[in-house]
């Protein structure tokens, strides 16, 4: 064997041998720059063919290829090895113990006004009522003069009313959605509307400065107090049961005539006196009354074809009584283990 047969063996079984002990992708990168790259032990062979007779060129030629094959070939399959290992190990760091229990979810919890609010537009949907919303910023004149509510009215009082300016306020009552909708004429109506209501109130376990309310209005021919209590008289026994009876008692609101206000019998004691009726044995409710003719007037309805009835009742009353809540700061606070019992 010439002496340059022999150097280009060693220098393969030198590169084969450390292709045999290597266990990093850096270490295999290094054998092959090391020995196939540019300035590699190989290469300086194939630069040195200068030194060598010509007609031995082409056999020195052909023993480098091959030692660059050999040095390749092992070099991939090193490569392939390498390149599992890593995948291996990265598949056992990222692995998940499907047995393991699972972190514990956060849920929401609907709020006790939103459940009094669907079980009393389920109600009254299904007496074949419309839910209609409208804005909680008012004119003046929608929230009080088409009601038939005078500039002298307690309820107009700066004390009373959170005004933005002389004739634009935060609403006190949802009837002036039902104004509006009474303005546009399309008879007969049966809607209600809840919302956000605003009065100028001290917080305290009944009151805030900021509730809801739910008003009703039916407006065709022919419409009686009758009508007035037998509707309500359905919606009491399906909110608190087929057994609630109901009383109604004169009172006077500026937007009907006659108005009066709805007591239900205790739904704890059925009307005997307990602690939670304050030993009444009725728990008021709601008012109510006629649509008094100068509103349907002012709201473009002839009262001599029409009449109506209507009622508001106060989301959080009827929110506290049926889920027994004591104060009504609790259904401000959203504290999920409070909305969790409902
Ligand atoms: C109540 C009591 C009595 C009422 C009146 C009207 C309207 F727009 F027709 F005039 N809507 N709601 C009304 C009547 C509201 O709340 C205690």
């Amino acid at each position: 064997m010439s002496d340059i047969e022999v150097k280009v063996k060693e220098i393969m079984q030198d590169a084969l041998g450390k292709l045999e002990s290597v266990k990093e992708m850096d270490a295999l990168n290094e054998i092959r720059v090391n020995f196939l790259g540019k300035k590699g032990v190989l290469t300086s062979v194939m630069k040195s063919m200068k030194d060598v007779a010509p007609e031995d060129r082409p056999k020195v030629g052909k023993w480098v290829n091959e030692a660059r094959e050999a040095i390749e070939s092992r070099l991939e399959n090193v490569k392939t090895v390498l390149e599992n290992e890593i995948q291996d190990r990265k598949l056992k760091a990222e692995a998940i113990d499907v047995t393991l229990p699972a972190t514990e979810k956060m849920m929401g919890h609907r709020h006790p006004n939103t459940i009094a609010l669907e079980e009393v537009e389920r109600i009254f949907v299904g007496m074949g009522y419309e839910v209609i919303e409208g804005p909680e910023i008012e004119f003046d004149e929608y929230n009080f003069t088409k009601l038939n509510i005078p500039a002298d009215h307690p309820a107009k009082d700066e004390q009373d009313t959170f005004y933005i300016t002389k004739d634009i306020l935060l609403r006190t009552q949802t009837s002036p959605v039902q104004a509006r909708v009474m303005e546009k004429g399309h008879l007969p109506i049966r809607m209600i509307s809840p919302g956000r209501v605003f009065r100028s109130d001290e917080v305290d376990a009944t009151h805030s400065p900021s509730f809801h309310q739910i008003e009703g209005l039916v407006i065709d021919k022919n419409v009686t107090f009758a009508d007035l209590k037998g509707t309500l008289d359905v919606f009491a026994k399906e909110l608190f049961g087929p057994e609630t009876k109901t009383k109604f008692r004169p009172h006077h609101f500026p937007f009907t005539e006659p108005s009066a206000e709805v007591d239900v019998s205790c739904f704890k004691c059925g009307g005997k006196g307990c602690r939670f009726c304050k030993g009444e044995g009725w728990i008021e409710i709601l008012g109510c009354g006629m649509v008094h003719p100068h509103v349907l007037e002012m709201c473009g309805i002839d009262p001599k074809e029409y009449q109506g009835f209507a009622f508001g009742v106060g989301l959080e009353r009827i929110a506290l009584l049926k889920y027994e809540i004591d104060d009504m700061r609790l259904l401000y606070e959203n504290d999920i283990r409070f909305l969790n019992q409902f």
